[in-house]
């Protein structure tokens, strides 16, 4: 069983990533957490160099180097904790590349993009996919503390319209596979998001 989180920067899915995997540890399962980029030593490598701001990657540079990590992520560590029977928890996957690298940067078509990550995960896709949505400048708020006290990542350096068409992208990738997506209201408190995903994964995994 495969759970990913998905969501604009600030939307809160980290903290809702720890709290599904603490819910479902303490039900007895085996959960592997898991972010992305990272989860490998070669998909840190990868992530040091695509948040890097000192680095000029071009779009589709960038576009493949979310995938290769991913790749990685997969074949080393997803695939075999399925196969034990175990649990994993994805702070972001493969939906987040079509989201920002084809919403957000516009690089290729979204079908396209969509098409690709089934080949780049070999097929490999989540039982269920978590949307936390916040408007934009919601999440913008609730990142301004950390960017005033550690700067902003190479990511983080795109402009409002760029969240605006990765936040859009996300609604239609949630409308076009709502039988793998739960929306969830990401401005409500984090006990009621967090109840309302257990609710759900709970019926899932029974
Ligand atoms: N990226 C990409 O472009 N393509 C890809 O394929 C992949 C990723 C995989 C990874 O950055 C960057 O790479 C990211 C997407 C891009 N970039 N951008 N820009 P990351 O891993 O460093 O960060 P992130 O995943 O985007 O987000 P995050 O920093 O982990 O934040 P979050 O998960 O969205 O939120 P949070 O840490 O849970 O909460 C943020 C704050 O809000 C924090 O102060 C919380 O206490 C607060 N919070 C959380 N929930 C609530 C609620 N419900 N109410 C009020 N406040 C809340």
């Amino acid at each position: 069983m495969i759970f990913s989180f998905e969501g604009i920067d600030g939307c809160g899915k980290t903290t809702q990533v720890a709290r599904l995997a603490e819910r479902l540890e303490d039900a007895g399962y085996d959960v592997l957490r898991v972010r992305e980029p990272g989860g490998t030593d070669l998909g840190e490598a990868v992530r040091d160099l695509l948040l890097d701001t000192r680095r000029d990657i071009h779009d589709m540079a960038e576009m493949l180097l979310f995938s290769a990590a991913r790749a990685q992520l997969v074949t080393e560590r997803i695939v075999p904790h399925v196969q034990s029977g175990g649990v994993v928890v994805c702070d972001r996957f493969f939906d987040s590349t079509v989201a920002y690298q084809g919403g957000g940067r516009r690089v290729a078509d979204v079908a396209w993009l969509y098409d690709f990550q089934r080949r780049v995960t070999a097929g490999v896709e989540p039982d269920r996919t978590y949307l936390v949505r916040v408007p934009v400048d919601v999440a913008a708020t609730r990142l301004s503390g950390r960017i005033a006290a550690t700067g902003r990542d190479r990511m983080e350096h795109a402009d409002r319209d760029f969240w605006v068409r990765t936040s859009e992208a996300y609604d239609r990738l949630a409308e076009r596979a709502a039988q793998r997506y739960r929306v969830v209201d990401g401005t409500r408190p984090v006990d009621d998001i967090a109840r309302a995903i257990w609710s759900d994964a709970k019926e899932l995994t029974n």
